[in-house]
């Protein structure tokens, strides 16, 4: 007994070693990786998360398999115990029962042992959740409103530039766009920059879920909650509202264009233009043209 125990704590202390390794790597994402057509989207069968597109999302990966692993320790441990004591000790096998009531050392044990256990769980789950809450010095903050049954994003450090998001409806899909993904106009992000999301909403509750970046907030009316990403790579991301929100709550997903920096300060130029010939009218909000045709500006 005192072996097997043994056993587990080394291999408890060889998973918290391994762990802060792979914990280590994760933090540091290369922010100069370029790709041109990178579509990280959902597909048939994923069964595991989408693949991490911002360093938030690393670490959330990274917690998951390192907490999995602990508890599939735990699990393997107590069901190879518990076989055992049905073997050994059913009532065939062990007619005269013992009248054992206790045992210092193994009640000391199983309360060490999961003390242990949830220290080093609980060490990355509040490192995670602190940087998590962490969205001090962001390059830009777009507010993000949930509307019944659309998203509305507006650019605090750009002046007037606000415009809506809609899913494009199944009979107007063009080559490229993915059912129930793709939208109208998609939020345009610079790489390798911290962005700040001020999430609030105008009606009913909402949820903005970007499942490869690590953000998912409640958008609440009246109140304004905060997160923020860092996406390191160009390409096209997607989330969802994940708050049942009302009739059409499938038709309002997210989509993010993630540009270079240069190819950002071009589509901005174009989008605020737009704007303001569209405040021309009333009660119009703009309709910046899709990314990826100003590559050109920007040369
Ligand atoms: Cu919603």
């Amino acid at each position: 007994m005192k072996r097997a125990f043994g056993w587990l704590f080394c291999a408890v202390l060889l998973t918290v070693a391994a762990g802060h390794l792979a914990f280590a790597q994760t933090t540091a994402p290369d922010p100069l990786a370029v790709a041109d057509s990178y579509v990280n989207a959902p597909h048939p069968w994923q069964w595991w998360f989408p693949v991490a597109g911002s360093p938030m999302q690393a670490q959330i990966d990274w917690l998951m398999k390192y907490v999995l692993w602990i508890m599939a320790g735990v699990v393997g441990f107590v069901g190879l115990l518990m076989a055992y004591v049905i073997v050994k000790f059913n009532h065939k096998a062990n007619k005269v029962p013992s009248h054992l009531t206790h045992n210092t050392l193994i009640e000391v044990i199983w309360l060490v042992v999961p003390t242990l256990l949830l220290a080093v769980i609980i060490g990355p789950s509040l490192s995670l959740i602190w940087y998590e809450g962490d969205d001090s010095n962001p390059y830009m903050t777009v507010t993000v409103t949930g509307h019944q049954w659309y998203w509305e994003y507006n650019y605090q450090s750009v002046p007037g530039l606000d415009y809506t998001s809609y899913m494009v409806p199944d009979n107007e899909l063009q080559p490229g766009q993915i059912r129930r993904l793709s939208v109208d106009h998609p939020l345009v992000l610079p790489v390798g920059k911290k962005i700040k999301f001020d999430i609030t909403s105008s009606d009913v509750l909402h949820g903005f879920y970007l499942p490869s970046l690590g953000v998912q907030k409640y958008a609440i009316p009246g109140s304004i909650q905060n997160s923020w990403t860092l996406i390191t790579k160009p390409g096209t991301y997607y989330g969802e509202c994940n708050q049942i929100c009302g009739l059409n709550h499938d038709a309002m997903p997210i989509e993010i264009k993630a540009v270079p920096m240069a190819e950002y300060l071009a589509w901005i130029k174009v989008a605020q233009q737009n704007y303001v010939e569209n405040s021309l009218a009333p009660n119009l909000i703009s309709s910046p043209p899709p990314v990826g045709q100003f590559a050109e500006l920007a040369k």
